[in-house]
């Protein structure tokens, strides 16, 4: 049979260096896909084309974007990787919907071929991944490699992107994860499996001929698989065609419905309840999945049209998130501790890592397994990355990167008088770019401070901890009339309404830039919290600090304007103080 073109487009390619002298170079190719291999071209004006290469499809092993911080060099941004026989050969694309198209043709070409479980997500250069550091260049990837990209639903790929705001750096794109709304999954949850079996004969044995009818596009069995879970979610069509509805369940009242709404705007913003406003409807579902902003509850638990919990099916639990072995852990001497429990070093695999054991009864498990699964595929360099969690041993405890210079405040204190400006600024910027990519991710830290940011070997600073006071019980940490209550980092409005958003981290970072620059001193030293608020509210704020230079203080000062919708975002600031470093 002959071949079928399926796509076609010029790309730009890097040289894929299969022997040790061959350069590495980046260049522009004709890509054709057909139904058997994917091909590339010279094309010169006048001339024939020449082709340059072919990749018979059948030896493609993982198709997927690359999610990278390091700059790129060359014109087009938007790279994805294409894993066959050995080689990895990296294609970059113009923009992020052709990327996306060229993914998604090419795997679902490859789906049936023999793929592998695990890609690395980041680059391989200078000889390591720079995702996983690993040194080998065939080593087992470092993230789940899920080939099917789309279900009858809806699709919900999470690619963020950040404006590109430095042209020495670029920020184009980051982060990976994917949702699928599939029905493709073959429902390996038991529990749930049992629990649509039992439904199944329920409704035979009642002989009445229920047939699943449908209510506003859902099924019965979807309606009933909903029930399962309070926060469980479908994304669905709506009964007005063209639109989108989530489903969400809860104990009281039962599935509510709310339709996806778009603006008249153009481009269109999406929105669910109250008017906060996406540009996908992907980043919409992200941000009520931490946030109910007016719905009746957070959407907690995805599940796909045959009743499943999306994130549990489509591969084991240990896929998804990696279940750390008791066994495998190895526990050390005691690093501190800090508000959920006891901070030990420890070894796993091979790598160091920092073990939090959770003081017992402190967080909600339940919830916090949930959570952990987002959590793992939140992915940057300059946050700390949670590996994964424990969960057979009581307290639970969490694995994360060992970063071996401590926390931000203590790093400070004990090099004062010794740290440049330069140095100082440096610090704000990595805090400041971890932060950016949380905020396009829609993640709110709730609770970003220097005590939460940690300094690695290389003294890079990375951001801690973000989204963890979530799952306190302890209300003397989660009100804010309560002693615990980092006060002196929260904006008006999370102080008077608990308001949590990207705009209130702003304000806390902009303390944590005053800490820096005060080498690690508690803001407001002799003050109780009760003064602060009152100064707060008589729109008094923090001093400049002396080792700060002026156009620094500005910045602090704009992350404490009073409205929220008035302070810059992170990726303004990032622009901001990126364009400070350069001078
Ligand atoms: C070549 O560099 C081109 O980049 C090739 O790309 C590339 O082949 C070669 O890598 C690399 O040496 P020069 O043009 O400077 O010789 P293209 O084939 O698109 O022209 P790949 O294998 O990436 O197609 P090696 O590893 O094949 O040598
Ligand atoms: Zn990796």
């Amino acid at each position: 049979m002959f071949p079928r073109v399926i796509l076609n487009g010029t790309l730009i390619k890097k040289s894929q260096q299969k022997k040790k002298i061959s350069p590495c170079n980046y260049k522009e190719r004709f890509f054709v896909l057909d139904t058997q291999d994917l091909k590339y071209s010279e094309r010169r004006l006048g001339k024939k084309p020449t082709l340059k290469g072919s990749i018979q499809l059948s030896t493609i092993k993982c198709v997927e974007a690359v999610i990278t911080d390091v700059p790129i060099p060359c014109n087009y941004k938007y790279p994805f990787q294409v894993f066959y026989d050995n080689y990895y050969l990296y294609i970059f694309a113009p923009d992020n919907d052709c990327r996306q198209t060229w993914i998604k043709a090419l795997k679902e070409e490859t789906k049936q071929n023999n793929l592998v479980t695990k890609f690395h997500p980041n680059f391989w250069i200078n000889g390591k991944w720079e995702c996983c550091q690993q040194k080998q260049k065939l080593a087992t990837g470092c993230r789940v490699y899920d080939p099917v990209d789309f279900g009858r639903l809806i699709v919900i790929p999470f690619q963020y992107h950040f404006p590109d705001v430095t042209q020495s750096k670029s920020y184009q794109l980051i982060s990976p994860p994917m949702y699928i709304f599939d029905n493709k999954s073959s429902g390996k949850n038991t529990k749930v499996q049992l629990f649509i079996l039992i439904i199944k004969m329920l409704l035979k044995s009642m002989i009445c001929e229920m047939k699943c009818s449908h209510f506003g596009g859902l099924t019965w069995l979807h309606l009933l698989s909903l029930q399962g879970k309070e926060g469980g979610f479908m994304v669905r069509d709506s009964s007005q065609a063209g639109f989108y509805t989530v489903s969400v369940f809860t104990r009281a009242p039962g599935v509510k419905h709310y339709q996806i709404r778009q603006t008249e705007t153009k481009p269109a913003s999406f929105y669910l309840a109250d008017k906060y406003l996406f540009n996908t409807i992907p980043e919409l579902i992200l941000y009520h999945q931490h946030n109910a902003a007016g719905l009746i509850t957070r959407l907690r638990h995805p599940i796909t049209p045959n009743g499943a919990y999306s994130q549990e099916v489509s591969h084991s639990p240990q896929d998804q998130w990696e279940e750390i072995k008791p066994e495998e852990l190895t526990l050390g001497q005691e690093l501190g501790s800090g508000q959920f429990g006891v901070v030990v070093e420890g070894k796993w695999r091979e790598k160091k890592v920092a073990v939090k054991m959770m003081k017992e009864g402190f967080i909600s498990e339940e919830d916090f397994k949930d959570e952990a699964k987002v959590t793992m595929k939140l992915f940057h360099c300059k946050l700390v990355q949670l590996y994964g969690v424990c969960t057979q041993r009581s307290p639970i405890c969490l694995v994360f990167e060992f970063m071996h210079n401590g926390c931000l405040s203590d790093y400070l204190k004990t090099r004062r008088g010794r740290l440049s400006p330069n140095v100082m600024l440096g610090m704000c910027l990595d805090v400041c770019e971890g932060m950016a990519y949380l905020e396009s991710s829609n993640f709110i830290h709730r609770d970003l401070a220097a005590r939460n940011c940690l300094v690695s070997k290389n003294n890079e600073v990375k951001v801690s901890d973000f989204g963890m006071t979530r799952f306190v019980f302890d209300d003397q940490y989660t009100s804010s009339q309560c002693s615990k209550f980092p006060v002196k980092w929260s904006p008006p409005e999370v102080l008077r309404y608990s308001k949590f958003s990207s705009k209130s981290d702003v304000w806390s970072f902009g303390v944590v830039m005053w800490e820096v620059y005060n080498e690690g001193r508690f803001p407001y030293e002799n003050r109780t919290n009760a003064e602060v608020m009152d100064s707060l509210n008589a729109g008094q704020r923090l001093l400049m600090p002396r080792l700060a230079p002026k156009s620094v203080h500005l910045l602090m000062e704009e992350c404490w304007e009073e409205k929220p919708e008035d302070r810059p975002t992170f990726a303004v600031l990032l622009h901001e103080l990126a364009s400070l470093s350069d001078l």
